[in-house]
């Protein structure tokens, strides 16, 4: 076994890679990414101390919370950009470490092997990445916990960054993100780590309203939009992943220049924000989910810029025209640079390669409807109210989350086209993109698919869903007419459900399978307590659902 790695859904065989990930990712980035993590574990358990003594470091929160990000599936893929980062990594422990000493706070209880081991070559890291990955946890149950937990505050990371970017922070994130660190290097009871995943949830919901507050201050709130899925005649850029700041830096360097900006994936719902809606050569959204871009970003013709996940490694033929930013990354690909002292990044190479593009090749006509977050349908209660208590609208079905290559999630698209006309689905993420260019009609006049964003705008449909809940006067949010079936795929949609979890939303529907991470006593806990369950066939799921 040369890597160890089971933290998404398409972890080979339903248990785990072991030789290189379905993914893509190799096994010594795999193993890097485990010994960064490792380390964070490290910083963590000095900068905790170094908080409590009123010291701090401003470098520490920024650098976990990209590092968290750079290990999500399918973000980052360069191995020598992980030898940096674990350098950095060891570095930064040292000053904290130094900071202590030098105001006299005693590290003697600091006894963790994250905190003591150092390295310095490719080759040491590699041969001690062998030793500290998820397997190095010889207890399944215990593993599990702490992967399930380590796996959420990579989706909170993942927020918090883009939060982060736009200029909002909490404090409170951030020691969380620390506090789980450190839970992992101790021998904790399994109710603690379960508290702590349960934690994990709360803090969940809060990055995600923080991101929310981020998103809409400085954009403005998502409104109802046409979105273009045609082209037009001009070179164009292809913008995907999640980072909202890099869309506006996009958008403002392209204005002018005469080449057009379209969305892919996850930025779709860059559509909806009244601050970009505003650009003349904004032309819409170019093709589907993530899994897609082999083809795609082929018949885009133009650059493309991936500002997060997810990123598939690019084929030969249009590998030239891919660029990363952030916290993505991948060998050989240009990496466009942080922003430095309050400059915005410098986007002008992706521009000056686009000029010399052909214009994109033509894959779909017409037009997609979202923008259904929280404030919009907020704005249509009661028309929304009164279609439920009229009976026109039956029940609500959460389908957010992601969307997968694997051909099993097809049972999100037959269950969308097969759920009765007097049903609404609600979504948020690329899970969408298994339904949302169905003709499912509407129920007088609101849409029977609203689209809320990205997988982080789950927080949308959780507002919706506590108003309803005011509304109508309920005591728990499970009384109310909402159904959740939920697809995930990578570390966001885990922290997406331990904030549902958190929430009090009980009998979510997981799937198109069960994480590989779940031990059966793990996944037997969050049965009994909470009702998650799998998916089964359609037909069936549509039964249970109604019938309840
Ligand atoms: Fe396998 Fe998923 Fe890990 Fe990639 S991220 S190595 S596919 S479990
Ligand atoms: Fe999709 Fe990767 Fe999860 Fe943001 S882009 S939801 S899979």
């Amino acid at each position: 076994m040369s890597m160890f790695c089971y933290q998404c859904q398409e972890a080979a065989g339903c248990k785990g890679c072991t030789a290189r990930g379905v993914c893509g990712k190799p096994a010594d980035v795999a193993n890097l990414q485990d010994l960064l993590i490792y380390t964070l574990k490290g910083i963590a358990l000095y900068d905790l101390k170094a908080n409590e003594a009123g010291i701090n470091n401003k470098k520490v929160n920024k650098f976990i919370v990209d590092s968290l990000f750079s290990t999500i599936t399918n973000a980052n893929f360069d191995k020598e950009g992980f030898d940096v980062r674990v350098t950095k990594a060891l570095a930064l422990r040292e000053e904290v470490k130094n900071a202590l000493i030098s105001n006299g706070v005693s590290i003697e209880d600091i006894k963790h092997d994250s905190a003591l081991w150092t390295g310095n070559t490719a080759y040491e890291f590699e041969e001690k990445a062998k030793t500290v990955g998820v397997l190095s946890t010889e207890n399944e149950d215990v593993r599990s916990l702490r992967e399930l937990l380590i796996y959420g505050l990579k989706g909170m990371a993942a927020y918090a960054e883009h939060a982060f970017n736009l200029g909002y922070e909490d404090e409170a994130i951030y020691t969380f993100l620390k506090k789980a660190l450190v839970s992992t290097t101790k021998d904790l009871s399994v109710d603690e780590m379960i508290g702590l995943v349960l934690e994990a949830g709360k803090f969940g919901v809060d990055v995600m309203a923080l991101l929310d507050t981020a998103n809409t201050s400085t954009y403005g709130n998502p409104e109802i939009t046409k979105v273009n899925i045609g082209v037009r005649n001009n070179s164009g850029i292809l913008i995907s992943g999640h980072d909202l700041k890099d869309m506006e830096e996009l958008l403002k360097q392209t204005e002018g220049t005469g080449v057009d900006v379209y969305t892919h994936s996850e930025m779709l719902p860059a559509n909806y924000y009244p601050a970009f809606k505003k650009y003349g050569h904004f032309v819409g959204n170019y093709g589907n989910a993530w899994w897609k871009q082999d083809t795609e970003f082929e018949s885009f013709n133009g650059p493309i810029l991936m500002t997060t996940n997810c990123l598939v490694p690019p084929k030969d033929s249009y590998k030239d025209r891919v660029y990363t930013t952030g916290a993505t990354g991948f060998p050989g690909l240009t990496h466009i640079e942080e922003r430095k002292d309050g400059k915005p990044k410098d986007f002008s190479v992706i521009i000056e390669h686009a000029k010399k593009c052909a214009p994109p090749t033509e894959i779909e006509r017409g037009e997609i409807v979202g923008g259904f977050a929280h404030n919009q349908v907020l704005a249509l209660a009661d028309k929304v109210v009164d279609a439920v208590k009229s009976g026109a609208i039956r029940r609500f079905f959460v389908m957010a989350g992601c969307d997968g290559r694997a051909k099993s999630r097809n049972y999100y698209t037959d269950f969308a086209a097969a759920l009765p006309k007097d049903t609404v689905i609600l979504t948020a993420g690329c899970a969408k993109y298994k339904y949302n260019k169905l003709d499912l009609g509407d129920i007088g006049g609101i849409p029977r698919v609203l689209d809320a964003g990205q997988c982080n705008d789950s927080y949308s449909l959780a507002v919706i869903a506590l108003k309803l809940k005011e509304v109508f006067g309920l005591a728990d949010i499970n009384e109310l007419p909402i159904s959740f079936n939920i697809a995930w795929y990578e570390q966001k949609a885990v922290i997406v459900l331990l904030a549902l979890l958190y929430l009090g939303v009980k009998d979510i529907h997981l799937g198109p399978t069960l994480p590989a991470f779940l031990s059966p006593n793990v996944a037997k806990v969050l049965v009994e307590n909470f009702g998650i369950a799998g998916i089964g066939t359609v037909q069936d799921d549509i039964e249970l659902f109604l019938g309840k």
